[in-house]
């Protein structure tokens, strides 16, 4: 039987080093898998399917390697991503495992930290240049507080502000084509982390320098984690021109970031998000920023990678039936109907307007008593989604 699911390159589907190479330690357990190199897990990634590969700076050239080590390292990887088709579309820099971010990179309250996560992330855009990527994430992981005593979240947008307009002149001074996609979250591994949704990020944004060099990167389990509908944030950034890049994975709502794999959790939500993607023609990666249960090897690792692409593809064959469902499509026709007899309303406001508008009568009774098909619509979809339509 034909497998229609897949993986091509078309579909642009990635991982980062660090999802495929997780050695599934977690704060209450040692590794349950050896560490594979970045080599090997350029392969991996080829075996199963993917596109392309991420990486933080560190996890591909070690924080304390020397210049020599470093270009080796680099050299290896350039060989494996030429043996394999693999491409990098997305870089970013580990600014949260080394102690010295303990209390945040470029919001510390100690200007050296601050400035040590300048050169650094410098350092790592010039990596992700180097090996070919358009999209740079921030993800800032430990910009955050446990106490409010400790810093005045002024002082920290300002310097998370400052860091950001001085790397954008960095790109522009270096010619490098990369765009920033900064990333949100609402705790995890501090108390709280500043600029917590895609909201935030976005209205963070408006303040920069350079605005246009700079978008979001949701995640899935992120505004999961704030009890937020993922999709709802998604299309805010798209309608904004500001869905730059995506972390794709899965999470139950009230949990710590579980990082699962795509739609192993919220299957309707996941489902809506597709078929938002798709609709719109988002030409970004997918990227899976998940990771494989503790309880997998290698080989429970690659059928976490094969699963997350399969969904995807499956659940964007679906969104393609539910434009299709003649039955469905009548009823959301049906609920969306336009009024030509307030088509004067079109194309803004005007003093005639207003006036016509508060001179009419509406049936407000009549309005409210309108009945909506909603339980119908929704239990169509589900039955797209079981597959018995
Ligand atoms: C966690 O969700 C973050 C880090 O893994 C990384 O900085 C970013 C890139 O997708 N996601
Ligand atoms: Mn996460
Ligand atoms: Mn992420």
């Amino acid at each position: 039987m034909t497998d229609h699911y897949q993986p091509l390159p078309e579909h642009r589907f990635t991982f980062g080093l660090w999802t495929v190479g997780s050695t599934g330690r977690d704060p209450f357990g040692d590794p349950v898998r050896q560490k594979l190199s970045p080599v090997q897990l350029v392969h991996l990634l080829a075996e199963v399917g993917a596109y392309g590969v991420n990486f933080h700076d560190n996890d591909l050239v070690p924080i304390d390697a020397t210049p020599a080590e470093r270009d080796q390292i680099v050299k290896d990887f350039k060989q494996a991503l030429a043996e394999t088709g693999l491409v990098v579309p997305m870089a970013t820099t580990n600014l949260f495992f080394d102690p010295a971010f303990k209390d945040g990179a470029f919001t510390s309250n100690d200007a050296q930290v601050r400035a040590y996560a300048l050169q650094k992330t410098m350092r790592a855009i010039d990596l992700g240049a180097e090996l070919g990527a358009g999209v740079y994430v921030f993800w800032g992981g430990r910009e955050g507080t446990e106490s409010d005593a400790t810093k005045n979240p002024l002082d920290a947008g300002k310097r998370f502000r400052e860091a950001l307009n001085f790397l954008c002149e960095y790109v522009k001074d270096q010619g490098y084509a990369l765009k920033f996609a900064l990333e949100p979250k609402p705790n995890e591994p501090r108390s709280d982390i500043y600029l917590p949704t895609v909201g935030a990020m976005l209205g963070f944004i408006a303040t920069l320098d350079h605005p246009e060099m700079v978008g979001v990167n949701p995640e899935v389990a992120h505004e999961h984690m704030a009890g937020l509908n993922f999709m709802h944030a998604v299309a805010q950034a798209w309608d904004a021109g500001k869905l730059f890049h995506i972390d794709l994975n899965d999470q139950k709502f009230g949990r710590y970031d579980q990082d699962f794999r795509f739609g192993a959790e919220m299957i309707k939500q996941a489902f809506f998000l597709v078929r938002f993607l798709e609709d719109v023609g988002y030409q970004g990666s997918r990227h899976f920023d998940a990771h494989a249960y503790r309880t997998g090897d290698y080989e429970d690792v690659k059928a976490f990678a094969r699963g997350c692409m399969r969904t995807y593809l499956i659940l964007k064959e679906k969104a393609a039936r539910f434009n299709q469902d003649a039955e469905i499509q009548a009823l959301l026709a049906e609920v969306t109907a336009q009024d030509e007899s307030l088509s004067f309303l079109n194309g803004g406001y005007s003093r005639q307007k207003a006036d016509r508008l508060k001179d009419m009568t509406f049936d407000r009774v009549a309005l409210g008593a309108r009945g909506l098909p909603y339980e119908r619509l929704d239990q169509l979809t589900v039955e797209l989604l079981l597959g018995v339509r």
